[in-house]
């Protein structure tokens, strides 16, 4: 769910590249990354261990103009690496605005596409999330290879009747943006549901316009959130909350350990006269000095 952050007049909103091994999730993220201008983006990032490597950044192209006021930043994760754990991706899914699914079209990644979207549904079902309530796009990568399929046969192998279904080439890029331009005018279309009725925005700018050019240097840019809860968005988005008031954290109980190895820590959130109660969900991993 997004976050408003009230102070800076800004929304974030995290979209997620999800899908099976292997099909162009990281080339995909990471040609986004070099076709924004670097003023609008912050630099690409890496997390984690050599297993569950999160991969990500965040971009807010000044053209997408305001909504209501705030600003959008849209933050971009994928996980890295063809082992990564059911927690892992539901971390990573949790509080999603949307999700770019990364379909491989190639005839043998059709099954595991297949098998990828049943397992999108069941975690963002632990969500109690529907793609009715969080968009998902469903970009076909390697539509350059012989007998791949088209979007009409994937949207049938796939069950996806209802959802944007889009051809692509990831590794040379065709197709990803206007993939990711569909998520973005899709999640401004949520954000206008849930909180914002009023806002006058160009959802098709928000990638296109952001395009520059891809040999230019990094430049520092903004920090990038960590995961958020589900329902945070609640958080500092009340009319009648003073605008300077600061949330407070604390632990609101026994830290205990989940299954997979995970910690499972209980969080209390409070703002103001508001109080909200979380578990954030703590993976570790070694790193090799
Ligand atoms: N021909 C072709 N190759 C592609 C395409 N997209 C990705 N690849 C290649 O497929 C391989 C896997 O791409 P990645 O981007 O690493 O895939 P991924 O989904 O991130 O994979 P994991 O992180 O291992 O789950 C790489 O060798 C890419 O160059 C495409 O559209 N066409
Ligand atoms: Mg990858």
């Amino acid at each position: 769910m997004a976050l408003f952050n009230k102070t800076k007049r800004e929304i974030n909103a995290k979209i997620v590249y999800f899908g099976p091994p292997f099909a162009g999730k990281s080339t995909s993220l990471k040609f986004v990354h070099r076709k924004l201008k670097p003023e609008h983006r912050s630099p690409l990032k890496t997390m984690g261990g050599q297993r569950d490597k999160m991969l990500f950044f965040d971009f807010m192209p000044p053209e997408l103009g305001d909504v209501n006021g705030s600003r959008v930043r849209f933050h971009l994760y994928t996980v890295q690496g063809d082992v990564a754990t059911p927690s892992t991706w539901k971390t990573i899914l949790k509080g999603a605005d949307g999700v770019v699914f990364v379909a491989d079209s190639s005839s043998q990644g059709v099954t595991a596409s297949r098998d990828y979207l049943e397992k999108l549904r069941e975690y963002m079902a632990g969500f109690e999330q529907t793609f009715e309530m969080t968009p998902c796009v469903i970009q076909c990568t390697k539509g350059d290879l012989p007998e791949a399929a088209l979007p009409a046969a994937m949207t049938q192998a796939l069950g996806a009747s209802g959802l944007t279904v889009l051809p692509a080439v990831a590794s040379s890029g065709e197709g990803v943006l206007q993939a990711l331009s569909a998520m973005v005018k899709q999640v401004l279309a949520r954000l206008r549901e849930q909180h914002f009725e009023d806002e006058a925005v160009d959802p098709n700018a928000a990638c296109e316009s952001a395009i520059g050019d891809e040999r230019a240097g990094e430049q520092p840019s903004s920090a990038v959130r960590a995961p958020v809860a589900e329902d945070s968005s609640e958080i500092g988005n009340r009319p009648d909350e003073p605008a300077l008031a600061v949330p407070s954290l604390e632990i609101s109980g026994t830290i205990e350990r989940s299954d997979d190895g995970s910690f499972r820590i209980p969080l209390s959130v409070k703002y103001g006269a508001h109080s909200k109660s979380y578990c954030l969900s703590l993976a570790l991993s070694a790193v090799e000095e």
